[in-house]
């Protein structure tokens, strides 16, 4: 069978299982993103959770020996909730951000990869394939952008003209040479939304990320936050948005194509309170098979406190205090302490006294002692 026929079938295959889009792309060395890798390692602008070495990342033999193409692969996700539930005065929500709507995106496009994966080996049985979604160590962007499914934006995502940037990416890299698609042209122009927007100035300039800065890393750390970031992601319990939410291509994109990703309203944005106490039963039964789980719940619950101090949450104070004094885990404790501060009633400022006296963790007393200080803030106005 010759490749170009090959192709079309593989690209006709690819409707059938409901891959949105697929390009094809020639697996020669990444040279530019390598210089853009070390450029970010010397800046300290990785986030730590790129898999691998520069040289794994942009050269795609080293991760399949005999490879010649990349097939890129895009399904895109919804960007509203269906009948979404009110955040009420008593019952304050949080909410995940799109990537993590639905069953987590590492299984659904695995899936559509491995049956891509089993229809070339059946037509090809020589084939030789490796499948890739968001852990490998290629970047799945700078594949879909030379596979020219969307181009790489200034708030860098890949924006596809038919989905926005709302789209998951993953990759199969394979021995058989195709004929590679063409990249898109860039559609930024002299768009600066994303870069006004970003309320952290993460995005340095167009396409460059100090991930460091970003608050969708932040949201994911297992320590503190810092308290630049605690005033900034608002409700946002895992990842942010904000930098695709203001980009023109993604206006009125919303697409749900595909049942899996479909968000449970109560899941995508849960109720607040409840994430408090939850054990680690409850918490992989609830949030378990959404991509915004895998750092675990102390983040979590870290970003939830912080939501319900956004909130001003009076109706919270109780639980926050339960969780002040007996959670075991200081970064929980100490959030509590300065959330408490910050809802700032009367109630919530003698509980924050009286835990300080027992208080051991030098950590969670600075927080108690934040907490304290806004209590003097707000007498001092
Ligand atoms: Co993320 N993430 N992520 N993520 N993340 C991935 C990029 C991916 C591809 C996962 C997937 O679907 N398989 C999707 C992106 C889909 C898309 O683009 N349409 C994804 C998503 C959905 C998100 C979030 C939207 C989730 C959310 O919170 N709502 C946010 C978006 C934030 C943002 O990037 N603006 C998000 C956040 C993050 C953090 C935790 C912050 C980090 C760092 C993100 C970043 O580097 N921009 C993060 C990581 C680490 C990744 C991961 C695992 C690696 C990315 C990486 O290597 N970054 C990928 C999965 C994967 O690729 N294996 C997912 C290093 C940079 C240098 O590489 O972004 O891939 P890159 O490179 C492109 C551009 O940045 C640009 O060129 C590259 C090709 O397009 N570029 C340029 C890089 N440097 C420079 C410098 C200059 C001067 C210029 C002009 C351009």
């Amino acid at each position: 069978m010759d490749n170009v026929q090959l192709k079309q079938d593989i690209i006709d295959y690819s409707k059938e299982i409901g891959i949105d889009k697929i390009g094809f792309a020639s697996a020669d060395v990444f040279s530019e993103l390598k210089e853009r890798l070390r450029t970010q390692q010397s800046l300290g602008y990785q986030s730590g959770f790129e898999k691998g070495s520069i040289e794994e990342r942009t050269e795609p033999e080293r991760l399949l020996p005999e490879a010649k193409s990349i097939i890129s692969i895009a399904l895109a996700y919804p960007s509203r909730i269906k009948n979404a539930p009110k955040s009420s005065k008593d019952e304050r929500r949080g909410v995940f951000c799109r990537a993590s709507w639905g069953v987590d995106y590492h299984v659904v496009l695995r899936e559509k990869l491995e049956k891509l994966n089993t229809f070339i080996k059946e037509k090809i049985p020589g084939a030789s394939n490796k499948v890739m979604v968001d852990t490998g160590e290629l970047s799945d962007r700078a594949v879909a952008e030379r596979a020219g499914i969307g181009f790489s934006g200034k708030n860098t995502a890949i924006i596809t003209p038919e989905f926005g940037s709302y789209v998951y990416l993953g990759e199969l890299i394979t021995n058989i040479p195709f004929v590679p698609d063409k990249p898109l042209a860039d559609g930024c122009g002299s768009c600066t939304k994303c870069l006004d927007a970003c309320p952290t100035g993460a995005l340095v300039q167009g396409g460059q990320l100090n991930a460091q800065k970003c608050l969708a890393f932040q949201t994911q750390t297992k320590g503190f936050l810092d308290d630049e970031y605690r005033s900034k992601i608002g409700n946002f319990i895992y990842g942010f948005d904000t930098c695709q939410v203001v980009c023109p291509y993604n206006k009125n994109v919303d697409f749900h194509l595909h049942e899996e990703l479909e968000p449970d309203p109560d899941v995508a944005k849960p109720k607040l309170k409840p994430m408090l106490r939850m054990s680690n039963r409850e918490f992989k039964k609830t949030f378990g098979h959404i991509a915004g789980s895998w750092r675990g719940k102390k983040p979590l619950q870290r970003n939830a406190l912080i939501a319900l101090a956004h909130y001003r949450d009076e109706s919270a104070v109780d639980e926050i205090i339960e969780v002040m004094n007996n959670d075991v885990r200081p970064v929980i404790r100490g959030t509590a302490a300065w959330a408490l501060g910050k809802i700032g009633t009367d109630e919530a400022y003698r509980a924050i006294r009286k835990a300080m006296t027992k208080e051991e963790d030098e950590q969670v007393i600075v927080e108690m002692e934040k907490g304290l200080c806004f209590q003097q803030e707000s007498s001092a106005r």
